[in-house]
């Protein structure tokens, strides 16, 4: 939150700005302050002065207040901040109206509408963002870090600075069971994820860059997928799968205490005690006001919609949804954006779900608080009842999907070819056994902290992550040479009371492990792939990119960094396992490329986390529906797994186990 004209980099810099850029608290200090101030910078930088917009009702979030993207009035600020972003002729007038937007605005609200902006514009393509972690190193990590931090700062110097330890289960004892997957919902990396994701896809702004390719069916598959991995986790730790939250009148009883502190709003996050119950919300200054009644109307209207199969337009024509197009549209009405189809009429049910989950503790905003972690994009992760949440919202989009034609034999065969086998092999591991660990990682902080002296200070945290392994799979094609899509899962191989899975329930976890394109030539095949090298993830050191170190060399040859943050983080590709080894199946089916091929480049920067994130100003890259082939309910007679299966696919058991060790990142 320091002042704009000072610039934080590597060296200090100063905006060499008109006067009357300055804020007007600051306006009657004028050149004095440059003076000051240009003193200690190593570099000037001209700011060109233009004619500026207004801001507006931008200006009516405070600048200490907290932001969020799923408060209505937020979101709409947020477009009109997006807009204006995007609107600028020239990357000098970005450059001008950002620095005098940024000690105006809230800081939140800036730095997300500036990072959409530079996501979206094409003359910023190869400018980087710093990490939102470095720039908000509040909203992920426990708030006793950073007073530690500074300690370690003022009196050690740089080069001699130790990392601050970060204890894995801050927020909770044992004696909580849900806290057994706090290392889940707490993850730096997978926060961060969720985070890109809703940046890349965002609700507000020019309708062109929120109406991307079949946003609405990823907005459900990604988060169902986040749902099946968390469960995964759940089924780890001895604990059920997820209850949704179908009663919105009964308590909540999972409690959370997130213990971040906004360094913006000078505020902590509020904590949720066990039993809350939701509250119709009145809160002025936040522009809320919403009974949950409201919230009942709308569910009851998207769900007759999915039983009639029939939604209504703004204008108030009938509108089919269709075996493939539906879900995209129904995402699209559930989360929402503004390209649902008729908001006035189906409202704005997920986001709100969020809204009232984050304002049980405060519905009238008689205490003055703000929203709990659950009501930012940012932190929401942290929360049990996210889950829960989500658990609903994906419940609804499983009605759809249930009443959709089932994938025949026809249409889930490759005629001709067989997956003959399937393996994996971890280094130093028996075959067929995964295995996961605890890691300790360091990250620098100071780009996100204000101390003195300057330098890094790293903060060391600790994180799931698993032995690298391979995929070694055996293909006979009697066929002539062609290509196929190869399809990765992998789930637990029984419920949650070691009984074997109903298919109808299994396929609701099975999490995407991978999907690539091969080259099939006649009769036996061996494919073999890295772990490593999955459309689900994106490496660690592009989740916690240190831009000075990651830089790749040669400026040209930048990647697009802002789109890249999008992906799951590798370190999470696999759930944490038992002691003994958690039976799993994994999954692998050979589908006919021809049928899922999109006709299109996809050879451009970032494409490789393309399973949940899409790939940057492309179509998403496969023609099935997305989740394919779990995403229906299965044929008549088929009531296992093994029944399912066509020769052109494959199950084999593995187990996944917790070695338990803690290892140090070299
Ligand atoms: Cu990502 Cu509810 O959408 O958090």
């Amino acid at each position: 939150t320091e002042p704009c004209f000072m610039a934080k980099g590597e060296k200090n810099s100063v905006f060499d700005m008109p006067t009357d850029y300055l804020p007007p608290q600051y306006q009657h200090l004028g050149v004095q302050l440059f003076n000051r101030f240009g003193e200690e910078a190593g570099e000037r930088i001209p700011v060109k002065k233009i004619s500026l917009p207004s801001l507006g009702k931008i200006l009516n979030l405070p600048r200490h207040a907290n932001f969020s993207l799923f408060l209505p009035f937020h979101r709409q600020i947020a477009g009109q901040l997006i807009d204006i972003f995007m609107g600028m002729r020239n990357i000098d007038e970005l450059q001008s109206m950002a620095v005098y937007a940024r000690d105006r605005v809230n800081p939140y609200l800036f730095n997300y509408c500036l990072s959409v902006a530079l996501l979206h514009r094409p003359d910023t393509q190869d400018l980087d963002l710093p990490s939102f972690m470095q720039s908000f190193p509040d909203k992920f990590l426990d708030s006793k870090t950073f007073s530690k931090v500074r300690e370690e700062a003022t009196i050690v110097p740089t080069g001699s600075r130790l990392p601050i330890e970060i204890p894995i289960d801050f927020t909770a004892s044992n004696l909580e069971e849900e806290h057994r997957v706090a290392y889940f919902r707490e993850d730096v990396g997978l926060n961060l994820h969720h985070w890109h994701w809703h940046l890349v896809y965002p609700f507000n702004g020019p309708r062109e860059i929120v109406n991307k390719n079949r946003r609405g069916e990823l907005f459900y598959y990604m988060h169902q997928q986040i749902m099946a991995r968390y469960n995964f986790e759940r089924f780890s730790n001895s604990l059920k799968r997820v209850t949704r939250l179908v009663d919105w009148r009964a308590p909540i009883t999972e409690a959370y205490f997130p213990k971040l502190d906004s360094m913006v709003a000078s505020r902590s996050y509020p904590a949720r005690v066990a039993n809350q119950t939701l509250k119709d919300l009145n809160r002025e200054q936040d522009q809320v006001k919403a009974d949950i009644g409201t919230m009942e109307r709308w569910r009851d209207r998207i769900i007759a919609a999915i039983n009639s199969g029939v939604i209504q337009d703004e204008r108030g024509n009938n509108v089919t949804l269709t075996e493939f197009e539906g879900i995209d549209v129904l995402g699209n009405m559930i989360e929402s954006s503004i390209i649902s189809p008729n908001r006035a009429f189906y409202g704005d049910l997920h986001n709100y779900g969020h809204v009232f989950i984050s304002y049980c503790h405060d519905p009238d905003h008689r205490h003055l608080e703000s929203f709990g972690v659950i009501g930012d994009s940012t932190t929401a992760m942290r929360d049990p009842a996210f889950y829960r949440w989500h658990a609903y919202i994906d419940y609804i989009f499983q009605q759809l999907k249930d009443s959709l034609p089932r994938y025949t034999v026809n249409q889930l065969n490759y005629d001709g070819v067989t997956v003959t086998s399937c393996s994996v092999q971890a280094q130093g591991a028996p075959q067929n056994e995964l295995q996961t660990f605890w890691q300790q990682s360091d990250v620098d902080l100071s780009r996100g902290m204000d101390f003195q002296p300057r330098g890094s200070v790293f903060v060391r945290f600790t994180h799931l992550n698993h032995r690298a392994f391979n995929y070694t799979i055996n293909v006979n094609n009697t066929g002539g040479a062609r290509q196929g899509t190869c399809r990765i899962f992998i789930a637990p191989a029984a419920d949650e009371r070691g009984n074997p899975w109903l298919f109808q329930d299994q396929k609701g976890l099975f999490v995407e492990l991978d999907r690539f394109v091969v080259n099939l030539r006649q009769g036996q095949n061996t494919i073999t792939r890295r772990s490593d090298q999955s459309s689900v993830t994106i490496p660690f050191e592009r989740t916690f990119r240190n831009l000075e170190a990651n830089r790749p060399a040669g400026g040209d040859a930048l990647e697009q960094f802002n789109f890249c943050g999008c992906g799951w983080p590798q370190h999470l590709l696999i759930a944490k396992g038992t002691p003994e080894g958690l039976r799993c199946h994994l999954f692998v089916m050979i589908s006919n490329y021809a049928d899922d091929r999109v006709v299109q480049d996809t050879q451009v920067p970032c494409n490789d986390a393309s399973s949940y994130c899409g790939i940057k100003d492309r179509l998403y890259p496969d023609r099935r529906s997305m989740g394919y082939p779990f995403d229906r309910a299965p044929r008549d007679g088929v009531s296992t797994l093994q029944q399912f299966l066509t020769s052109n696919m494959r199950v084999q058991p593995v187990t996944i186990r917790f070695t338990g060790r803690t290892e140090r990142r070299q």
